[in-house]
C-alpha cells in the first residue's frame, strides 16, 4: 500500500513539467541558417584535439619529403609500440589519431601487394609488420578514433602522372578503407612539389592538381565504405586546411567556403585562416601543426619540442578559434614517441584542463535582454548539455547576457559556444565588465567577431561583480549553447621565440644597405630583409671554418620570396666560388620554418646562396634571419 502511494506521487512529480508545458504554447526552435554542418561534421568538431603521426622511411633518412629512393633496409624500428603512442594520446586528451599510411615518398606502412615499396620488404618484424593494423588495433583497445593520411603525390611510382597511377591510388585507398575498421577522417594532402625519383632518375612531373586525382571518385568510395568519415583537403569537402602549418586559425573564423572555389594548391590559401563569411558550404577549419619544427623525426630537434606554454597558446588559437587542433608527433627511429614530446603534450592537456576547470558562471545569475521562451532560457548556458541552448526571437540579432556574481570575482578567460547544428551566426560581440557604475570593455588583443563551435578569449584580469556579453550583430537570431568564465592565476603568455637563440658568425651581405641588412641579423622574426634578384652573398670579412648555413624565411602573412631549391657555393678571399651542395627546402611553402643546410666543414670567406627556384617564381628573396656557423 505504502509502495503504491510512493509510486503515484513520483509519477505526478515526473509528469508535472509535461502537464504544465502542454498547457502553454510550445515555442518553435529557430530555423537553421544555411549552410549547416552534417551530423558527422559536428561529431568531428566535438573531438577538438587529435593526434597526427608522421612516420616512415623519412624518419630513418632525416628527410621531410623523401624522393621515393630511400633504401627499404633502413626502415628498422626496434622498439615500435603503437600502444605507447595511443596511451600518450589518451593522456594528452586527444580523441583520435591520423597516421601517414603513405607520405609523398610513396612508402606504405601496410603490407600491400600493390607495390614493393612497402613495409613487407623491410627488416621490421622480418617483413611481417603492419603499422596501420597495429595502430588501429591500439586505438580500439584504448577507445580513441583512428584515421588515415594517404598522399596523392607519390614520388616513387614510375607511372605517377598517368591515369594508371590514379587507379593505383584508389586501390590503395580501397585497401585502407576496407581492412582496418572505422576511420573518422581521410586526409588528402594538397602538397605537390613536382619533382621526384619516380622509379628512375630524378625528374619533374607536373600534373593538374585540380583534376588529375579525380577526387569525386574518392568521395564516392568514402561515402560507400566509410560514410562517417570527414574528408580533409585544402578545400574540404568535410573539413579544410587552415592555410598555415603553425597551428592557429584566425580570430575571425567562418566555417564556410564558397562551393567549388578552393582546390589543392589554391593560391589565396592564407584566406583559409578566416573562411568566407559569404560561403555557401560548411567546411570548418583544422589546424595542423607539429610538436617539433619538422613533421618527421630529426634527432637535432629533440630540444626543439614545443613547450607547454606554446601548445597552450595554440589551443586557444585553434580550438578557441572555432577550429580543431591536429597535433603531430614525429615518432622516433626506435618506434616510440620521444619522452620530451609526450611530457609536453600531457602537461599541455593538464594545463588546459586546469585553466578551464572552474566555470565561475556556474553559480552566477545570467540575465538575457531577451529570450525565445522557457525551453531556450539562459539556464541552458551552463547546464553542460550540448543540445540545449539559449535563443532569441526570430530576427533578433543583437542581445545582451549579463552575468552577476555574488562577490567581486577575478576573471581573465571567457568561453562561448554557438549551437552550430543550426548554423554559424554571430558576426560581432563585445565583452564588458562593470566597474562602479560604468561598463568597460575587457582588454583582449583579439578581435571579437565570430564564435562558431567554440570561442575562447584571454584578456587582462578584471575584478568585478558583473560581466556582460553584448552580441552586436548576427546572420540570424542567436543560439548559444554554453558559456563559461574562468580565472587563471599568474597566467603567462609570453615565451621566447626560438629565433632569439640563433647564433651566427659576424657577416655582411654584399651590395645590401646596412639598414636592410640589419633586418636579417636582428633575431626578430617580424623584420625581413628583401633581396632583389635570385642570389645573395654573405661576407664573413675573413676566411673561417664553417659547416652550417641557416635561413628563416619571411614570416609575414604572405611569406614573400621563399626559396624552394638552392645551390650553395663558397669562396675564399680570392672570390673563386665552388658549389658545395644543392637541394630543396622541402615543404617551405606550407611550413616556412627555420631551414638549415649542413655541409662538410670548409674554410671560406664568402657564402653564396642561389635560388634555383622561388615558390612564387619572382626574382626576390625574403630573409627574416640568415647566418652561418
Ligand atoms: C604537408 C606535407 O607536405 C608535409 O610533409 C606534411 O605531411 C604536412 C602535414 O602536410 O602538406
Amino acid at each position: 500500500m505504502i509502495m503504491k502511494t510512493h509510486l503515484s506521487l513520483r509519477s505526478i512529480v515526473v509528469a508535472l513539467p509535461f502537464l504544465l508545458l502542454s498547457g502553454c504554447q510550445t515555442v518553435k526552435a529557430p530555423e537553421p541558417v544555411l549552410p549547416v554542418p552534417q551530423e558527422k561534421q559536428v561529431n568531428w568538431q566535438k573531438m577538438e584535439t587529435y593526434a597526427f603521426v608522421h612516420f616512415g622511411l623519412n624518419t630513418f633518412n632525416d628527410r621531410e619529403w623523401g624522393y621515393g629512393d630511400s633504401d627499404l633496409q633502413t626502415f628498422n624500428p626496434t622498439r615500435l609500440d603503437c600502444e605507447q603512442w595511443v596511451q600518450t594520446f589518451v593522456k594528452a586528451g586527444m580523441k583520435g589519431v591520423i597516421l601517414t599510411a603513405k607520405h609523398h615518398d610513396g612508402f606504405c606502412l601496410w603490407p600491400t601487394q600493390l607495390t614493393e615499396y612497402c613495409i613487407r620488404n623491410t627488416p621490421y618484424k622480418d617483413g611481417k609488420g603492419d603499422i596501420v593494423r597495429e595502430l588501429s588495433d591500439a586505438c580500439k583497445k584504448y577507445g580513441i578514433k583512428f584515421a588515415v593520411y594517404l598522399s596523392p603525390w607519390d614520388r616513387h611510382q614510375a607511372n605517377y602522372g598517368t591515369p594508371e597511377y590514379v587507379d593505383y591510388f584508389y586501390k590503395q585507398l580501397h585497401e585502407l578503407l576496407s581492412n582496418y575498421g572505422e576511420v573518422f577522417e581521410v586526409w588528402f594532402d594538397g602538397a605537390n612539389g613536382g619533382d621526384g625519383w619516380y622509379g628512375g632518375s630524378k625528374e619533374v612531373r607536373t600534373i593538374d592538381r585540380k583534376t588529375y586525382y579525380d577526387y569525386p571518385r574518392a568521395y564516392r568510395m568514402i561515402d560507400e565504405l566509410q560514410p562517417q568519415a570527414v574528408i580533409f583537403s585544402d578545400g574540404g569537402p568535410g573539413c579544410r586546411w587552415v592555410g598555415n602549418e603553425s597551428g592557429f586559425a584566425g580570430a575571425t573564423n567562418w566555417s564556410f567556403l564558397r562551393a567549388g572555389e578552393v582546390y589543392p594548391g589554391y593560391p589565396k590559401y592564407r584566406e583559409l585562416q578566416y573562411g568566407y563569411a559569404d560561403g555557401n558550404q560548411w567546411v570548418a577549419a583544422e589546424c595542423d601543426v607539429s610538436i617539433r619544427p619538422g613533421w618527421f623525426y630529426h634527432p637535432e630537434e629533440n630540444d626543439k619540442v614545443k613547450t607547454v606554454d606554446e601548445l597552450t597558446d595554440l589551443y586557444y588559437r585553434s580550438v578557441g578559434h572555432n577550429a580543431t587542433l591536429l597535433l603531430n608527433f614525429p615518432v622516433g627511429r626506435n618506434g616510440l614517441i620521444h619522452p620530451a614530446d609526450s611530457l609536453n603534450a600531457v602537461q599541455f592537456h593538464q594545463r588546459v584542463q586546469a585553466e578551464l576547470a572552474n566555470n565561475l558562471l556556474a553559480t552566477a545569475k545570467i540575465n538575457a535582454s531577451g529570450e525565445r521562451g522557457k525551453q531556450f532560457s539562459t539556464l541552458a548556458l551552463t547546464d553542460g548539455v550540448y543540445d540545449t541552448y539559449w535563443a532569441t526571437n526570430d530576427g533578433v540579432t543583437s542581445a545582451d547576457l549579463t552575468c552577476s556574481f555574488e562577490h567581486p570575482t577575478l576573471i581573465n578567460r571567457l568561453m562561448i559556444q554557438e549551437y552550430i547544428p543550426l548554423g554559424q551566426r554571430v558576426k560581432a560581440f563585445v565583452v564588458e565588465y562593470k566597474q562602479g557604475h560604468q561598463w568597460l570593455p575587457v582588454k583582449c588583443n583579439e578581435e571579437t567577431t565570430t564564435i562558431g563551435y567554440k570561442r575562447l578569449l584571454r584578456f587582462e584580469t578584471v575584478e568585478t561583480d558583473q560581466v556582460r556579453i553584448r552580441f552586436v550583430d548576427a546572420r540570424a537570431c542567436l543560439c548559444i549553447n554554453e558559456l563559461g568564465a574562468y580565472y587563471v592565476a599568474g597566467s603567462q603568455e609570453n615565451y621566447q621565440p626560438a629565433v632569439a637563440e640563433l647564433k651566427s658568425l659576424p657577416f655582411t651581405l654584399l651590395g645590401v644597405h646596412e639598414e636592410e641588412l640589419a633586418k636579417c641579423r636582428d633575431k626578430q622574426e617580424q623584420t625581413t630583409c628583401f633581396i632583389q634578384g635570385k642570389e645573395f652573398v654573405l661576407d664573413l670579412g675573413e676566411e673561417k671554418e664553417i659547416q652550417t648555413f641557416y635561413y628563416l624565411p619571411d614570416q609575414g602573412e604572405y611569406n614573400k620570396g621563399l626559396i624552394a631549391s638552392y645551390e650553395l657555393s663558397v669562396a675564399g678571399s680570392d672570390s673563386n666560388f665552388k658549389t658545395i651542395t644543392t637541394g630543396e627546402f622541402s615543404n617551405i611553402r606550407n611550413n616556412p620554418i627555420l631551414q638549415k643546410i649542413y655541409f662538410t666543414p670548409v674554410n671560406a670567406r664568402y657564402v653564396k646562396v642561389k635560388a634555383i627556384r622561388t615558390i612564387d617564381g619572382e626574382d626576390s628573396i625574403g630573409l627574416a634571419e640568415v647566418g652561418v656557423q
